[in-house]
């Protein structure tokens, strides 16, 4: 079949995942009968509360005496003065993540940091700084009229849970009892069904406009060139954040290894070492994880603050396309950003694994678009909630439709695939072509199966899987490839080899 890319392509623009339908409730006496039962519920709970009101003691009467899992508790303080409660990070979280405070007084937090990476946070426009994994910071957030929430402005975190609640109270003491602070921070998005609407940043281009000529638009070179000879593999990448166009009509902030997305692919052959520096010239930690690599993360894979630098080095023991990509959290954001790539060992020559002989290799990296706002990249919330824009081979949508593959009847190619995600899967296809190699995650799963009148029509690469096929064009035509779970081949995952006699 064939996917037409133009106004009447048919490309679903809408974002959110398919919900579930039918079910319980989902007929009319299903939700007649919930309705009851909810109505129940409310009853009994009205009843318990007034009960629980009457007999035990109000929030009021606990304070000094116990202590929430969640708020910030200490010596009560009077309006005008001056509260100093202690706090820190533990990973994701601010603990405790509230404090109760009377109207007009000042508000002191001393906040350590026991994660591993930098955080701050920023209540009312004052920010504490990056505090430093190990470093203890006292902020004076000033006087506190109204409730207000806090957050870790670093990218992601605040996605992720790290908000802080302080709820002002009338006056008289500091309450123990939950507050709005008392929620699991970080747990808002799990189990809730994405919301509805468009993107709120940006007019995602249609398929006609991704399928048109546009400005600013260069093609990724998909070729994948041979290994380089020698056994050592020295790199110095920057990792920068800069402005690129992702999308017809759209820049934003992208997150890039050597000033690419996806990164430099690395080749090599098995037992060859590769030693990579990165230095870090953005604004936040970033770091990197190599699949191939078989070391200690807790050194090879540690976060490299602004303006430091680190070398990872591994032995590529095992042949097979891996994936590598930043490993700082939240590691979806820094993907959706463009912090990924891969490296490609090939299976040792002369071997029963041995690559046959190609007219030519490529690589696409199947990845998810997230547009955002141009000065920042990709939402944190929207990447958290999985919807996606779009979807590319080699971070930007459709741009083989725009510069097809040419290629010559009788010519065999071999495909590399890798899914860098962050979420979505690739069942990858060629209309019109079968596949009689496909090798992924370190085994033929068949090979020169035209010899046994077989073949494959699609291999699925889950997120951060890889591995290759091999087809070979026998007739003229335009062959399009694509990621077969279609309305993400609608969104972008999709191109042509444009083949000649
Ligand atoms: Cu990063």
């Amino acid at each position: 079949m064939s996917i037409p890319i133009g106004p009447t392509g048919g490309a679903g623009m809408s974002p959110a995942p398919n919900k579930p339908t039918g079910g319980p409730g989902a007929d009319g006496r299903g939700i007649e009968w919930a309705s009851w039962v909810l109505i129940g519920l409310a009853i009994a709970a009205v009843v318990m509360l007034a009960v629980l009101g009457a007999a035990g003691p109000g929030p009021r009467d606990t304070a000094g005496t116990s202590a929430s899992a969640s708020g910030a508790t200490g010596p009560a303080v009077g309006e005008g003065e001056t509260l100093t409660r202690q706090v820190s990070i533990e990973g994701m979280l601010f603990v405790p993540n509230s404090v109760e405070i009377p109207a007009g007084s000042t508000l002191v937090l001393e906040i350590t940091n026991n994660d591993s990476q930098n955080h701050d946070l920023q209540i009312n426009g004052v920010n504490t700084g990056l505090i430093a994994p190990g470093e203890t910071v006292t902020q004076d957030f000033g006087a506190v009229t109204e409730s207000v929430t806090g957050w870790c402005t670093v990218a992601g975190h605040k996605a992720m849970g790290m908000t802080f609640d302080v709820t002002v109270t009338d006056g008289g003491a500091t309450g123990a009892a939950d507050g709005p602070g008392a929620h699991m921070a970080g747990s808002a998005p799990a189990g809730s069904a994405p919301a509805e609407g468009a993107n709120p940043f940006v007019t995602v281009p249609s398929a006609a406009q991704r399928g048109a000529e546009h400005e600013g638009f260069t093609p990724a070179n998909p070729v994948l060139a041979p290994a380089p000879t020698g056994t050592v593999h020295e790199f110095d990448w920057d990792i920068t954040e800069e402005v690129r166009q992702v999308a017809p009509g759209h820049s934003q902030v992208v997150w890039l290894f050597d000033g690419q997305a996806p990164g430099p692919t690395l080749r090599g052959q098995v037992g060859d070492t590769f030693r990579i520096t990165l230095h870090n010239k953005g604004t936040m930690d970033h770091s990197i994880d190599f699949h191939a690599g078989e070391v200690n993360p807790d050194k090879h894979m540690a976060q490299i603050p602004v303006g430091e630098s680190l070398t990872y080095e591994f032995v590529a023991n095992r042949y097979g396309i891996w994936m590598y990509h930043c490993a700082t959290a939240p590691m979806s954001l820094h993907i959706a950003n463009g912090m990924f790539g891969g490296v490609v060992i090939d299976p040792p020559a002369g071997s029963a694994d041995a690559l046959s002989e190609v007219d030519e290799e490529y690589l696409f990296v199947a990845s998810e678009m997230f547009l955002g706002p141009g000065d920042v990249g990709a939402d944190a919330q929207r990447v958290s909630d999985r919807r996606y824009d779009l979807t590319a081979f080699n971070f930007y949508p459709n741009q083989y439709d725009l510069a097809p593959i040419e290629h010559k009847v009788g010519d065999t190619v071999r495909l590399w695939l890798l899914n860098a995600g962050p979420d979505q899967s690739l069942s990858f296809h060629v209309v019109g072509d079968v596949f009689d190699t496909v090798f992924t995650e370190g085994r033929y799963i068949i090979r020169d199966a035209h010899e046994r009148d077989t073949g494959a029509q699609a291999v699925d690469v889950s997120v951060a899987q890889g591995g290759f096929v091999e087809l070979t064009f026998n007739e003229p035509g335009n062959y399009a490839f694509v990621n077969h779970q279609m309305t993400d081949a609608e969104k972008g995952q999709h191109g042509f080899f444009t083949v000649t006699d």
